[in-house]
């Protein structure tokens, strides 16, 4: 599939539950990617995802928010393929750079334009990691940035493996950065451990391709919020049924993500993916 470089605006959508983010517990975090022992690997298989502190330096943080800016200041013309707020649709030219950072909901498809953000994605102390959590060399096949300013909304409760023309028995990766410190009210993500062994849950396009509400109410006991200092990354399983609330704070919450394949990996059509995974084409309702 070509590889969309376009601007485009999200779609209006209703505010969120006020539970619906609620968690039981706070994820622990290992500190480093060098530190992650034997142990962590098999809890990242057991619970579907590990955290880790300081797996970038401040000074990697730094490049990467440089990298970041450059592209939203659009200083890359050839680089489009940025999705801002829908309120925003119109009114972009003239707005100051913090007032257009503010209206960007995320960045798709970047490294082949910003070598800055390629080098995060590519960190050999993480590829390492991957490589042991995939069992395969790792393949980085999309990238994004995920920017939630003040009052910025949530990401309904999804497994990513949803989204992806792959196979659902291909292995895929998560990572997760904090690039702004991570808390509960800014929008941290929440997880379900152990969650990834209960296969594909339907997904519906609600308020984004989503896990149905009702399947994720009164599940309080089963989540956890995985707050994050800048450099900290949560790394997890593409089947792990995971979300963040809306940014209730006047702090921004930016982040990249990244997603690796093992090398071989299959692939799917788009109409197979929709017949595996989409809710309404199986007859079900939300
Ligand atoms: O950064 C966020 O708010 C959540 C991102 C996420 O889970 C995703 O895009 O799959």
């Amino acid at each position: 599939m070509p590889v969309p470089n376009e601007i485009s605006f999200d779609s209006e959508a209703a505010p969120h539950a006020a539970d619906l983010y609620d968690y039981a517990g706070i994820a622990e975090t290992i500190g480093g990617l060098e530190a992650v022992t034997e142990a962590d690997i098999a809890r990242y298989h057991e619970q579907g995802f590990i955290a880790v502190r300081d797996a970038f330096t401040p000074e990697e943080i730094q490049v990467a928010f440089d990298g970041l800016n450059h592209l939203i200041a659009g200083r890359v013309p050839e680089f489009q393929n940025i999705q801002f707020r829908h309120d925003t649709r119109g009114k972009l030219d003239g707005l100051s750079f913090d007032e257009r950072l503010d209206s960007v909901r995320r960045l798709l498809y970047f490294v082949d334009y910003e070598p800055r953000l390629k080098a995060i994605a590519h960190k050999p102390q993480l590829l390492a990691l991957i490589e042991k959590l995939l069992d395969a060399p790792p393949v980085m096949f999309q990238d994004m940035a995920l920017i939630k300013p003040p009052q910025g909304r949530e990401k309904p409760w999804h497994q990513d493996h949803a989204y992806f023309e792959l196979t659902p028995e291909t292995r895929v990766v998560g990572v997760w950065i904090a690039l702004d410190p991570a808390g509960v009210e800014n929008g941290c993500m929440r997880v379900m451990p152990g969650w990834h062994r209960r296969g594909g849950f339907p997904h519906f396009q609600i308020r984004d391709l989503q896990i149905c509400d009702s399947e994720m109410e009164g599940l309080i006991e089963h989540r956890v919020a995985a707050p994050l200092p800048p450099g900290g990354c949560l790394i997890f399983d593409s089947y792990i049924p995971h979300g963040t609330p809306s940014n209730f704070t006047s702090s921004r919450r930016r982040a990249l993500q990244f997603h690796y394949k093992p090398a071989g990996a299959q692939t799917i059509t788009p109409e197979q993916r929709v017949a595996i995974w989409g809710g309404e084409n199986q007859g079900i309702a939300c």
